[in-house]
């Protein structure tokens, strides 16, 4: 049964000691993480134009090959809002918890590059980058300006001529396998694992916090909702991570600094 971990104060010693002496730590974070920097999550209503299409129902192969204009057009709406939006302290502060273990592994199911931006190093992107292009035909990688040009609305592959696309993985896509091997083997290793920012509905990536604790580690979900995971959560820390996370690296390394904007 999880236990409640007070978001900022009130963390229990067991808590703090373990984080603190863990060699190996993993966390899988998801749209929530990014939600404080105005990216919205999947979970939340698109706004305005988008307000009609169902992400699940967009982000398919079978959507691009039906519609690829609108497709595209969705991409470079959320492409727009990501380039605008920076990391938050959330962000900040899972990069200075690198800085304090050996072994620290960020997986994510975000797109949206903010990880990288706030100083992380060792990021998995289990589902692509959105701001990466390739060939939906011959999957050879293509140069940004190759898809940027908005007045083409579906851009042609240089190689072979089909259609360019994100390079994200959509729904009904297999993750690229020694992607999903090193966040598996990361979940599996780890003594902590944190789960953090995501509704815990979308699988594989989903299966990763069931494997950390099969494995003997204590799982830490940070979320302000439950999720199908909270039940089995080691700890829930329920809050927003932009404030729970800086709070535990105060709590647990003191000496980290505030994991603010650098
Ligand atoms: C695959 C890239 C094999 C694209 C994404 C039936 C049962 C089980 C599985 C399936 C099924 N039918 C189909 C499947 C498989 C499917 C799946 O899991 N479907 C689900 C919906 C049932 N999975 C796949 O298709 C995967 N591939 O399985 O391959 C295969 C092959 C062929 C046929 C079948 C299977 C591929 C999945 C990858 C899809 N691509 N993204 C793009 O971005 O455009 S997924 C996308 O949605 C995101 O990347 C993310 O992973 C997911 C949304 O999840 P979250 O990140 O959790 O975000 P969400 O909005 O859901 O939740 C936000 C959370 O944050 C909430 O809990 C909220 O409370 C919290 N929050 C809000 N604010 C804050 C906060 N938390 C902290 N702080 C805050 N401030
Ligand atoms: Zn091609």
């Amino acid at each position: 049964m999880a236990d409640q971990a007070g978001a900022a104060s009130g963390m229990p010693e067991s808590f703090i000691e373990a984080v603190r002496s863990a060699k190996s730590v993993a966390v899988l974070t998801g749209a929530g993480v990014s939600a404080e920097s105005g990216v919205p999550t999947f979970r939340d209503a698109q706004t305005g134009l988008w307000a009609r299409y169902d992400p699940q129902q967009l982000a398919t192969p079978e959507a691009f090959r039906a519609n690829p204009e609108l497709v595209w057009e969705w991409y470079r709406w959320r492409r727009e809002l990501v380039s605008k939006a920076q990391p938050n302290p959330g962000h900040f502060a899972l990069a200075a918890i690198e800085e304090k273990v050996s072994d620290f592994t960020l997986i994510t199911q975000n797109v949206d590059s903010l990880h990288r931006l706030a100083g992380s190093n060792n990021v998995v992107e289990v589902h692509g980058n959105i701001m990466k292009t390739c060939c939906f035909d011959c999957s050879a990688d293509a140069e940004e300006e190759d898809a940027s040009k908005a007045e083409v609305k579906v851009p042609r592959c240089q190689l072979c001529g089909g259609m360019l696309r994100p390079g994200v993985v959509w729904f009904g896509e297999s993750l690229v396998a020694d992607v999903l091997r090193t966040a598996t083997e990361a979940s599996q290793r780890c003594d902590v694992f944190f789960s953090i920012g995501t509704s815990s509905a979308v699988y594989p990536a989903a299966a990763l916090p069931f494997e950390a604790l099969t494995h003997g580690a204590m799982v830490i979900e940070i979320n302000p909702d439950k999720t199908p995971f909270t039940p089995r959560a080691t700890y829930s820390i329920q809050a927003p991570s932009g404030e729970a996370l800086p709070a535990l690296v105060e709590a647990i390394w003191p000496d980290a600094g505030s994991p603010n904007a650098h």
